[in-house]
Parts: structure tokens; sequence; C-alpha cells
């Protein structure tokens, strides 16, 4: 049955899951004929986000593969849950963008979080026809909003692009790591490190448990080092017994509740919401040039011609860009 947009935006004013699981798929479409019903969706949401003015938080999981991220988010959205929220979780696969394939397709690991009422989750949206994966992330986790979802959770591989890309969706990313990944900051991503504002050292349990606390010291240590009085806090926390865990989410409840008193949490969101309007455009220009042939085929002559050398990039750029302002 296809609903339209009207039917699912009342369906996601009333909460319902399965509105907001047709919503988000209704914007992952990559059909032309769905442009107008993404664009009618995404107005409505503004429209009811208006309305009910609800606050949300935001919150990214990055990290390396299998460090714990999805049995760590089944905790801490119980948690949430447990304090009257409501939790949708995402994730953002990078390999979708390239190959439509899915590496964090299962939610095995949050079988307890999956079965609670209070509860959405999605794996891996993929690039619909307004944007990449970013632009389609942050679509769904407005659906989410409108749908009453006020604890959103992000989670994403730290790979690619994707890690930094989350910096900019969240208000708040925590890195989960585990010991034995490198001594200090080695193999954590610089740009990571700069921006993180928690770090979960995980697996701290059993035989590790000891590892994992020195690890956590150590960099804390270094993180102190490089960010002086911005550093993020380092919990040593084991997802599987539950060691750690608590204090890890009151930690994250103080970040938040940080954010809000310097306005960060305000200031970031303006920025982010500028970006998002700057990537759009980039994307719906994209989107228009590709759909007229005359272009596409200018764009391919011309690029043979700066393969070949019988002009420079720019040149071509600079002449492709002129035809379409008819110069
Ligand atoms: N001992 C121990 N094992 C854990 C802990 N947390 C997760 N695991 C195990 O580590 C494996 C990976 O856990 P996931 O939660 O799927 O890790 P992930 O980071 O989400 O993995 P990807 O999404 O594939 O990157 C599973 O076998 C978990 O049971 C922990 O605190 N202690
Ligand atoms: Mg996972």
């Amino acid at each position: 049955m296809h609903l339209s947009v009207k039917e699912i935006l009342e369906g996601l004013d009333r909460g319902k899951r399965a509105s907001l699981a047709r919503a988000i798929t209704m914007l992952e479409s990559r059909r032309p004929q769905d442009r107008e019903h993404q664009l009618g969706l995404l107005d409505g949401f503004e429209r009811l986000i208006a309305q009910k003015g609800h606050s949300s938080v935001r919150i990214a999981v990055t990290g390396a593969p299998g460090v714990g991220k999805s049995t760590l988010i089944n905790q801490l959205g119980l948690w949430f849950i447990s304090q009257g929220h409501r939790v949708a979780v995402l994730a953002i696969d990078p390999s979708s963008e390239a190959t439509g394939g899915s590496i964090l397709g299962d939610k095995t690991r949050m079988d307890d979080l999956s079965r609670e009422a209070d509860a959405f989750i999605r794996p891996s949206p993929t690039s619909g026809h307004l944007g990449g994966v970013a632009i389609a992330t942050r679509q769904a986790i407005l659906a989410c909003e409108v749908a009453g979802f006020d604890r959103i959770i992000v989670e994403t591989v730290g790979v690619g692009q994707s890690e930094y890309q989350v910096r900019h969706l969240a208000d708040a990313v925590l890195l989960v790591t585990i010991a034995g990944a490198g001594d200090g900051l080695q193999g954590i991503k610089r740009g990571i490190l700069e921006s993180v504002d928690l770090v979960a050292v995980n697996k701290a349990d059993g035989e590790r448990r000891e590892w994992a606390e020195n690890h956590a010291r150590e960099l804390s240590g270094a993180l102190n080092l490089l960010r002086g009085h911005d550093s993020p806090l380092c919990i040593p926390t084991s997802a599987i017994s539950a060691h750690g865990v608590q204090s890890l989410f009151a930690r994250l409840d103080d970040v938040v509740h940080g954010m809000h008193e310097s306005g960060k949490f305000e200031s970031q969101r303006q920025t982010q919401r500028i970006r998002w309007f700057n990537e759009t455009i980039r994307h719906l220009v994209d989107l228009e040039l590709k759909q007229r042939a005359s272009w596409n085929e200018h764009e391919n002559k011309l690029r043979d011609q700066v393969e070949d050398g019988t002009t420079t990039p720019f040149r071509a750029a600079a002449a492709l860009i002129d035809t379409l302002f008819g110069r």
C-alpha cells in the first residue's frame, strides 16, 4: 500500500514507528517521481517540529570495527528509556555510498533495545535522491524527532569519511576504543581526537580489565596534552558486564548539560544547519546538471580533452560553466 505524504506525516505526529520507517524509506528513494514527495515530507517535518517545539539530543558513537559500539548503544538506549526518553538508533554505513552494501546491517547486538516500544532501530540509511549518506542521515534524524524520539544515537564505524561526517550531525561524539589498539593516541585519527567529547575504553572485563584501566589513564594523559582543559574524559567500560557504563552515561549527560550551559549546543546546531543548507545546494545543483543530456555530453567531451592534455582542467571547467550561463 502506498501511503500519501499526508498520511505518513499524521502517523509521525502520533509517534507511530511504522510511519517513521515509511518516511525514511521514502526519503531514501532514488526514483525521480518521489522527489516531490520527499520535499513535501521535509516541509512537513519543519512544520511539525516548529509546532511541537520539542528538544532532542543527537549522539554519535564512533570507533573501530568490533570494539563494542552496538553492545554499548544497546545499554545506552535502555538507560535513556529508563529515564523516560524515546530512543532512535541510526547507523551510517561508510560502505553504502560506494556499494550500497551494508556492514552494519545487523541489529543483533541491540536485541534488548529492539524489543522496547520506545526504541526505533534503523540500520544504515542509504543515500536517497536528495543527497548523499550524510544528508540522508540528517533527514532520518529529523524524521525520528518528528515522531517524538528525543534521544538519537548514530553509530558509525571509524573508517573513511563517516566519522568526520558524524561530527556535523551530532551534538556530542562518543568514541569507543579498546586497550591494545596501540599505545596512547596511536591508532586513533587526529581529527577524531580533536573533536571527540567522551571516550569509552571498552571490554574492561575479565583479564582485560586492568589493561583497559591503564589504557584509559594513558589515553587521558595524552588527550590532556593535546587539548588541555577541553580534554574529554576516558572511562573504562564493559558493555557486557555493565561495569563502568553508568559512570559513562552520567558523564555523557554532564557533557550535554555543559554544552547547553555554555551555549555551545545551540551554536553547533546553527553551524550544522548552515552546513546542511550548503551541502544540499551543491547536491541539488549536481542533480539538476546530471539530468541535462547536453550538459553530460559537453562534460564528457571536455573530460576526454583534459585526459589527453589538449586543455587544462581549470580551462575546461570554466568553459563548461560558461555554457551554463550562456556566455
Ligand atoms: N568482553 C567483551 N566483549 C564485548 C564487549 N562489548 C562488546 N563485546 C563483544 O565484541 C563483539 C563486537 O561487538 P559489537 O557491539 O557488535 O561491536 P561494534 O563496534 O558495534 O562492531 P561493528 O558494528 O561491526 O563495528 C561482540 O562479540 C560483542 O559481544 C565488552 O564490553 N566486553
Ligand atoms: Mg555495530
